[in-house]
């Protein structure tokens, strides 16, 4: 499995990843369900220990950390469906697979919004990550006034004898960011209340402000040379 490099070092066997697997027909569907999911929760555990290792890493060069918080979720079997139905998808696990990217979701929250880009880049730029998909909700705001990096990327996972390429769905914003899209969202929640046009106004002011204070943080920390 492993070669020995000419400065002594030693090299791993390059393993070629497949996309995940197509499993078993012998299986019935919530078999092959339970399985995928496996391989999403495999998913993000890397994950979450890649972004870990860089935040302390980061830390013990800067004295500080660039991730406050790191959430991860796998998507509901409910959510997956509505989301296949909405759509027009196949309703098959295959159709799942090959359509559904945010079924392994990771939330990234930061300080400061070069963290942001900062993290991100870090994470694109190693090996076993491809970057499938970038929207830079940052530079170019939802009309909402929604703030954040959406990143879709294929992580190579190893098992026991074999490699995947697992999608997995990260979202990264600043704190100021994440207040406004979790209260957003706790907002937005309650379905039988309607917005009026006024509401949305003074949601969107919401989230003016808070990148406001997001830029006003950021001068003050180039300003003392953070
Ligand atoms: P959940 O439960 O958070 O996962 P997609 O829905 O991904 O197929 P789209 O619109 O291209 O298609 O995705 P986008 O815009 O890249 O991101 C969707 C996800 O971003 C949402 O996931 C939310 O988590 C978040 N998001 C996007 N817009 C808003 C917003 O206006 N407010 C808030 N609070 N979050 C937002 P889900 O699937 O909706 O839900």
């Amino acid at each position: 499995m492993f070669d020995v490099t000419e400065d002594g070092g030693m090299e791993a066997e390059v393993l070629q990843a497949s996309f995940l697997p197509q499993i078993s027909d012998r299986m019935d569907d919530a078999q092959r369900f339970d399985r995928m999911m496996f391989f999403y929760e495999a998913g993000i555990r890397q994950m979450t220990t890649k972004l870990q290792i860089l935040d302390r890493e980061f830390q013990h060069s800067n004295d500080r950390n660039p991730i406050e918080n790191i959430k991860s979720r796998l998507k509901s079997p409910e959510s997956i469906l509505k989301k296949m139905e909405l759509r027009g998808l196949p309703m098959s696990i295959s159709s799942m697979v090959n359509n559904i990217y945010d079924i392994a979701g990771i939330r990234v929250i930061c300080p400061f919004i070069t963290d942001v880009y900062q993290i991100a880049q870090m994470l694109i730029s190693q090996t076993d990550v491809e970057l499938v998909q970038m929207k830079d909700y940052i530079r170019n705001p939802k009309e909402n006034g929604y703030r954040s990096l959406h990143l879709i990327v294929k992580l190579t996972v190893f098992f026991s004898d074999t490699a995947h390429q697992v999608p997995i769905e990260i979202q990264l914003r600043t704190i100021a960011m994440n207040f406004w899209a979790s209260t957003e969202h706790q907002l937005r929640y309650k379905k039988d209340k309607e917005f009026t046009p006024e509401m949305h106004q003074r949601l969107k002011a919401c989230a003016e402000l808070m990148a406001d204070a997001d830029y006003q943080m950021q001068k003050l920390a180039e300003e003392i040379r953070f």
